[in-house]
C-alpha cells in the first residue's frame, strides 16, 4: 500500500486533493490538525493533515492497479482503522463547519506576547504592514479603518507609530493613541476663511441654506458690519422663500438671482456690504451640465469664497463622486455638515488628503445658528481617533 499525506486549510480541501490524485479508491488513514508551517504556524494558525492510503502498486496520478480495499473494522491502538474518505467527512461534519474560535484570555495574552516579539524581529526590515502584528497598533489601525478611514492612510499613520513605538505594549495604548492623534492634526490644513463673499454649492439636501442662513446669523450678531444674501435657487417652488423668510426674520436684505448675471447686477450694486452669502440650488452630482455659467463665472472671480457643501452621513463611494464632479467649481474649502447624524468621520480626512483642499466649517445639527463650528486641525483629530461628536 502506498500512502501520503496532504495538508490544506480544510479538511474537505484535503479530500479533494486526495480524490482528484488518487481517485475514489483512496483512503484516510489518519487526520489531525497540525500548526500551519512558516509564519502563519508561530501566530496559530491550524491546518489539516490528512494521510491517505492506496492498495495497490504504482504512484500517485499514475497508472495503478488497484486491489479491493481492505477495511479494518475496529480501530485500537495496534491496528489503525482504514477509512474511505466519505465516511471519514461525516464524522467530520463539524469540523467541515467553521467554527468561531475565541481565544481565551491566557492565550490572548500569549497571542500578544508572540505578535510583539515577532514584530521585534521584524521591524529593522520593516516590510509594509509588520505594525499590524504588534498591539496595540494593529487594534489602533482596526479602529480608525472601522471610522472609515482610508486604509492607506491608516496604515501609514501606524507605521509612524511603529518607529515612534519600536516596541509598543497594550500599556501604551493612550499614549500612541495621542500620537496618531498629533499626526492626524499635522495631515489636516485648515485656513481662514476671509473673503467677505462665499458661495455654497453641492448635492441637495446637504445643508447649502442652513449653512448660509447659520453664518448670516452669526455675522449679525458679530457685528461684523454689513450681511446680505443672496439666494439663486429658483428652480425648486419656494426655493428662494426658505432663505427669503429666514432673511425677513432677521432682517436681513436678500435678493433673488435666476441668472449669473442678475447675481453678478447684485455683488456690484452691494459692494458696501461686509459680508455676501449667496445660496444656490442643490443639484445631483449628475446633473451639474446646468451650472457650466455659474462655474464659467466663479472661474473668474477669485474674490468669491467657493464653499462646497456636503454631508457626512453621505457614503464613501458616492463622496468622492460629488466631491470631484463638484470640481467644476474649484472650491475653495470643503464644508462637512450633518457630523451630528453620522457614527464615521473618517470620509472627511480622506476627502480632505486626497483632494488637498481646505475645511472650512462642520454642520452639526439643524439649530441656527448655533450648530456650526469652525472646522479646526483638533476638532479632525477627534473625530477620527473615535472621540465622536
Ligand atoms: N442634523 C443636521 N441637519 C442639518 C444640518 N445642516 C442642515 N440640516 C438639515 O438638513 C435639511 C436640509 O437643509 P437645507 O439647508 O435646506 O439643505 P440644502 O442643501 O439647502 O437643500 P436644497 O436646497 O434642497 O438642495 C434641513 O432639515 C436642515 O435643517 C446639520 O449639520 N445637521
Ligand atoms: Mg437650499
Amino acid at each position: 500500500m502506498r500512502m501520503k499525506t496532504y495538508r490544506a486549510k480544510t479538511f474537505k480541501g484535503a479530500l479533494e486533493q486526495i480524490k482528484s490524485e488518487w481517485g475514489a479508491e483512496a483512503f484516510v488513514l489518519s487526520s489531525k490538525q497540525v500548526k500551519s508551517p512558516g509564519i502563519s504556524g508561530v501566530l496559530g494558525r491550524r491546518v489539516f493533515e490528512v494521510t491517505a492510503g492506496l492498495e495497490g502498486v504504482g504512484e500517485p496520478g499514475g497508472a495503478v492497479r488497484k486491489e479491493p480495499p481492505v477495511r479494518a473494522p475496529v480501530a485500537s491502538p495496534t491496528t489503525r482503522a482504514i477509512k474511505r474518505p466519505e465516511e471519514v467527512a461525516r464524522e467530520y461534519t463539524s469540523l467541515l463547519t467553521p467554527q468561531p474560535s475565541v481565544p481565551n484570555a491566557q492565550e490572548r495574552r500569549e497571542l500578544a506576547d508572540l505578535r510583539r516579539w515577532i514584530y521585534g524581529l521584524t521591524r529593522l526590515s520593516q516590510p509594509p504592514d509588520v505594525f499590524l502584528m504588534a498591539e496595540p497598533l494593529g487594534e489602533i489601525y482596526e479602529s480608525l479603518c472601522a471610522n472609515d478611514l482610508d486604509p492607506a492612510i491608516a496604515k501609514m499613520l501606524l507605521n509612524s507609530a511603529g518607529t515612534q513605538f519600536p516596541a509598543p505594549v497594550p500599556g501604551q495604548t493612550g499614549e500612541i493613541e495621542a500620537y496618531v492623534g498629533s499626526l492626524v492634526e499635522k495631515l489636516v490644513t485648515v485656513k481662514a476663511t476671509t473673503r467677505k463673499i462665499k458661495i455654497f454649492v453641492g448635492p441637495t439636501g446637504v445643508g447649502k441654506t442652513t449653512t448660509a442662513a447659520k453664518l448670516a446669523a452669526r455675522a449679525l450678531v458679530n457685528r461684523e458690519g454689513k450681511v446680505g444674501l443672496i439666494t439663486m435657487d429658483t428652480f425648486r417652488i419656494g426655493g428662494a422663500q426658505q432663505l427669503r423668510t429666514f432673511a425677513e426674520i432677521m432682517s436681513i436684505p436678500v435678493k433673488v438671482a435666476r441668472s449669473v448675471a442678475e447675481m453678478d447686477r447684485v455683488l456690484v450694486d452691494w459692494q458696501s456690504f461686509d459680508t455676501i452669502l449667496i445660496d444656490t440650488v442643490g443639484k445631483s452630482q449628475r446633473q451639474l451640465e446646468e451650472f457650466a455659467d455659474l462655474a464659467a463665472y466663479l472661474k473668474g472671480r477669485e474674490d468669491i469664497e467657493k464653499h462646497l457643501i456636503v454631508s457626512a452621513t453621505t457614503k464613501p463611494l458616492d463622496l468622492r463622486e460629488i466631491v470631484d464632479k463638484f470640481g467644476i467649481f474649484f472650491p475653495d474649502f470643503i464644508c462637512f455638515t450633518k457630523l451630528d447624524e453620522t457614527t464615521t468621520y473618517g470620509p472627511i480626512l480622506n476627502e480632505h488628503n486626497r483632494t488637498g483642499k481646505p475645511l472650512s466649517y462642520f454642520g452639526v445639527g439643524q439649530r441656527v445658528p448655533e450648530d456650526l463650528e469652525l472646522a479646526t486641525k483638533k476638532r479632525v483629530s477627534e473625530l477620527i481617533m473615535g472621540g465622536g461628536m
